[in-house]
């Protein structure tokens, strides 16, 4: 599920640039058990099964680095933002533990967690892509990730206003043309309509950043 994601994509090319190095590991290789268990019931009852400490505990300390941050991707975290992405991408190392089943046993984020991250209040059925999300959003913000002619300060999200609409060939299309000013040649015009469109466009869809 990740190595497919990481080969492909601009993280891949990232990757391959040695921009960024990403390893991903399985909490099985940790079990110690002949069934390999990662798993087992809750305390107090419940529905489905938490991960263990013991094979947890022992992959994070066998990757974890001096400095390093260790981060575990729960529902229950502090919500994902741009600042946040652009934090952890100064770090030198980061250990991302993503979740199965219906969670962890506490003590696990009690010894080897430093941070526990949300991507939204929405439920997955896994870690898994969490973690996908937080690199990519974070790898964005390693210089020479994104190419030459993209550029952060130029993203929606440093300045807090969604993008403005975009055209491209053919000036009209089933009837709906381009508009006009932005086939004038006038640049100082251009950048006017632009940021009304993302004035309008945050009041309409995202008034909540504009306070
Ligand atoms: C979904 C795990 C539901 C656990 C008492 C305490 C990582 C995620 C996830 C998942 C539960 C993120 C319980 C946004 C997400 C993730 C899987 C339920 C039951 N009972 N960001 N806990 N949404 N999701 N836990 O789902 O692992 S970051």
């Amino acid at each position: 599920m990740l190595d497919g994601f990481f080969t492909e994509s601009m993280i891949g090319r990232a990757c391959e640039a040695k921009l960024l190095e990403i390893k991903v590991r399985n909490i099985r290789d940790w079990a110690t058990d002949k069934h390999r268990t990662t798993d087992d019931r809750p305390f107090g009852g419940g529905a489905g099964m938490l991960m263990k400490c013991e094979p947890v505990v022992a992959a994070i300390e066998a990757v974890q680095t001096i400095g390093c941050r260790r981060i575990y991707l729960t529902p229950d975290g502090v919500p994902f933002t741009s600042a946040k992405a652009e934090e952890l991408a100064k770090q030198d190392h980061l250990v991302l533990l993503s979740g199965h089943y219906e969670g962890i046993d506490q003590r696990i984020r009690d010894t080897v967690i430093d941070e526990e991250i949300s991507i939204g209040d929405y439920v997955l059925t896994n870690g898994t892509l969490a973690a996908v999300v937080v690199i990519d959003a974070m790898a964005r913000f390693i210089p020479g990730v994104l190419g030459e002619e993209k550029s952060l300060t130029h993203e929606s999200f440093t300045r807090k206003l969604l993008d403005f609409p975009q055209y491209t060939r053919p000036a009209e299309y089933r009837g709906m043309s381009v508009p006009e000013v932005l086939l004038s040649g006038n640049h100082t015009e251009i950048e006017k309509w632009r940021t009304a469109q993302q004035e309008k466009k945050t009041r309409q869809i995202r008034p909540d950043l504009l306070k």
